[in-house]
């Protein structure tokens, strides 16, 4: 059955004018773009985003760069979403993201990583309630 999960965009990739390149990446492996929009978080939001994050030592490095320019939430669907999109992605640290990963490609250091992929199917719907409402 379809699922949806969540990507963003982050400001470091907005910055390098590869939103196009990471959304063909998706495309081509199956993943249907349901919603998009491009946006500057606040700082609330960000701090919203990432609250379970808030006891790291890297939380407020995190947030200033995650409103340091704008940044493109996408849901994405199609069967077993979570997982594979967490695969073409890559692991947090792009220095060890395997090849061909959107991290590996994109990615700079674990703060500044391309972009995000929801954990599960429960915070996939979570974080696209946060940005697209529940409809
Ligand atoms: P992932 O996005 O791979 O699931 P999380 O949820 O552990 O990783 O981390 C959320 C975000 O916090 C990362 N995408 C990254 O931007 C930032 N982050 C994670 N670990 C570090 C770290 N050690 N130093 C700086 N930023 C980090």
């Amino acid at each position: 059955m379809a699922e949806r999960t969540l990507m963003m965009i982050k400001p470091d990739a907005v910055a390098q004018n590869v939103i196009g390149e990471i959304i063909k990446q998706v495309e081509s492996k199956g993943f249907k773009v349901v919603e998009i929009q491009m946006m500057r978080l606040t700082r609330a939001q960000a701090a919203a985003f990432y609250a379970v994050h808030r006891e790291q030592p890297f939380y407020n490095g995190l947030l200033d760069f995650m409103t340091s320019g704008p940044a493109v939430p996408v849901v994405l669907e199609r069967e077993d979403a979570v997982r594979i999109l967490r695969e073409v992605v890559g692991t947090t640290n792009p220095a060890e993201a395997a090849e061909k990963t959107i991290r590996k490609a994109f990615g700079s250091n674990v703060r500044e990583n391309a972009v995000h992929a929801s954990d599960s199917p429960e915070n996939g719907a979570v974080e696209t309630a946060f940005f697209f409402g529940e409809s």
